[in-house]
C-alpha cells in the first residue's frame, strides 16, 4: 500500500458520518451520498479521478432541494484558507456554451435546475472557462471556471438499501 493510498484510507475512516446506505465517510441526503474534499485541492479532471477512486463522481445537482442541501454542507465545512470554488460535475469543454453533466451525459437545458450566478457562465479569458464550480463568496451559486484551477471538490454516489455500495 502506497503512502498516498494510506492517506486516503485514513481520510475515509476519519471524516464525516457513517450512514447505513452510504460508503464510509459519505453523508446521506435523500437517495445520494456526498463527500466534500476540503483538505485536497485538484484541477477539475483530477477531482473527477479522486471521486472515481471512491467509487463516486463529481456532484450532479438536479434540484433546488439538492442545491440547498449542498450549500448547507459546504457552508458547515468551510473555513478560512479554503479555495473559493468547489468543483462539481458540469462542463462545456466539448461544445462551448453547451453544458452537460459528465456522469449522466445529460445536457443542462433550460428546463433543468440551474443556479448560475448572474452574468455566469461568462467564459472569461482566451481559453474560456469550461468547468463548473460553486463559489463560496456567491453563496454557492454556479460559475464557469478554468478547469486547471486548484479547487476543493464534492463527490456524490447513490445510496443503497443495505449499506454496501456497489458503485
Ligand atoms: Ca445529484
Ligand atoms: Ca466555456
Ligand atoms: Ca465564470
Amino acid at each position: 500500500m502506497s503512502a498516498c493510498w494510506a492517506n486516503f484510507v485514513v481520510l475515509l475512516l476519519t471524516v464525516g458520518t457513517v450512514n447505513a446506505g452510504c460508503p464510509n465517510g459519505f453523508i446521506q441526503h435523500d437517495d445520494s451520498c456526498y463527500l466534500f474534499f476540503h483538505s485536497t485541492r485538484a484541477s477539475w479532471a483530477e477531482a473527477m479521478m479522486y471521486c472515481q477512486v471512491f467509487k463516486s463522481h463529481l456532484a450532479v445537482i438536479e434540484s433546488e432541494r439538492e442545491q440547498n442541501f449542498i450549500e448547507g454542507l459546504l457552508l458547515r465545512e468551510y473555513h478560512r484558507g479554503l479555495p473559493d470554488g468547489c468543483w462539481i460535475d458540469g462542463t462545456d469543454a466539448l461544445v462551448e456554451g453547451e453544458w452537460v453533466w459528465t456522469t449522466t451525459g445529460k445536457a443542462i437545458s433550460t428546463e433543468d435546475y440551474q443556479k448560475w450566478f448572474p452574468g455566469e457562465p461568462n467564459s472569461l479569458g482566451r481559453s474560456g472557462e469550461d468547468c463548473l464550480d460553486l463559489l463560496h463568496h456567491e453563496k454557492y451559486s454556479w460559475n464557469d471556471e478554468r478547469c486547471e484551477v486548484m479547487n476543493n471538490f464534492l463527490c456524490e454516489t447513490s445510496a443503497t438499501d443495505d449499506g454496501i455500495n456497489v458503485g
